[in-house]
């Protein structure tokens, strides 16, 4: 505990940009930088790195996490029904309003919706997401959550950064050989980057989202087992995070981080989740769909693009879905 101690006081950003602040590190993308971004598309490829929201995700591990649940309120079955029963349907309002934009009228449509919790499938961590000590980013108070949402660092305010920036993507796949994804057990560590940095000639810049390929989404895809555990960032990657001063991190598995406790810090729960949310101000992008930006990076040899990845902007929620693009 005291290593994990001396980091968090090594890499907490409260008050560097204001007392008020709830952005945290995507202060790190200035205009300058959204420009950067744009410059890096050349061929004008775009890969989608958001996984399916549906009944086939990665959820039912956890009993408070379920598969998206979607449904539809309206569909063509209705249109004949409602033309012939509701306008005398009285006591079915619902069937009434309907009926009304139908009757008389060649115009029909289908409506849907779905329920779902916010972090199911690709997503980003809000910075209230994960806290300790009752405080979050900046010092705000844990109970600045409540049941209305984040009243602090809710995943709404960070739209006025997109989020979009120079993106980068560290293959860990390619550089340990593996055939699809990188087994548990062998968790990523600070110098494992550097060498993965240095072997496809990239730069980490300030402002950048650096986005990490372990290969379990595509696992995933083939298996269905979102249970699966596969290897993260070891929890000391939030110092080479901080020291490259990156803007977000984003990772084609569950948690960014090492799952295996063991792994991890005594007595603590996700520790780089700790750090990177609460004494960073770092947002965490979980299962990302990352299996044809790396093809493609392999291909030509380009690891750099413009990351697209606005999270939907639910008011004061403490994570969001999000189908991120990267142009090439
Ligand atoms: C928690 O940290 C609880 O979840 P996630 O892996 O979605 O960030």
């Amino acid at each position: 505990m005291n290593d994990f101690r001396r980091v968090a006081d090594d890499v907490r950003n409260w008050g560097r940009w204001g007392d008020d602040d709830e952005l945290g590190t995507l202060n790190f993308i200035t205009a300058d930088k959204v420009a950067e971004a744009a410059a890096t598309v050349k061929k004008g490829t775009v890969i989608s790195l958001g996984g399916d929201f549906g009944a086939n995700g990665p959820q039912g591990a956890f009993k408070f996490r379920q598969n998206p649940v979607h449904v539809m309120t309206v569909d063509g079955g209705d249109a004949q029904t409602l033309v012939e029963y509701a306008p005398g349907w009285a006591r079915n309002s619902v069937a009434q309003e309907l009926s009304s934009f139908f009757v008389d009228n060649p115009f029909r449509f289908n409506d849907d919706m779905i329920v779902m919790p916010l972090q199911a499938a690709t997503q980003w961590d809000a910075l209230s997401h994960v806290y300790y000590e009752d405080k979050l980013y900046n010092g705000f108070p844990a109970d600045s959550v409540t049941s209305f949402g984040a009243y602090h660092c809710g995943i709404d305010k960070v739209d006025v950064k997109g989020i979009t920036s120079r993106g980068v993507l560290l293959d860990v796949v390619a550089h340990r050989g593996a055939e699809v994804f990188c087994e548990p057990g062998n968790p990523i560590t600070p110098a494992e980057l550097d060498d993965i940095v240095a072997e496809q000639g990239i730069e980490i810049r300030r402002g950048d989202v650096v986005v990490v390929h372990t290969g379990w989404w595509t696992r995933f895809l083939s298996t269905g087992d979102g249970q699966e555990a596969g290897s993260g960032l070891d929890w000391t990657c939030a110092s080479w995070l901080h020291d490259h001063e990156v803007a977000a991190v984003a990772a084609d598995n569950l948690m960014v981080e090492d799952p295996d406790p063991a792994n991890g810090v005594e007595g603590t729960f996700l520790p780089m989740h700790m750090l990177c949310l609460r004494d960073m101000g770092l947002m965490l992008g979980e299962y990302w769909d990352l299996g044809a930006l790396a093809a493609d990076c392999a291909a030509d040899g380009v690891y750099e693009f413009q990351l697209i990845a606005p999270p939907l902007k639910v008011v004061g929620a403490v994570g969001a879905p999000v189908s991120p693009i990267a142009i090439k």
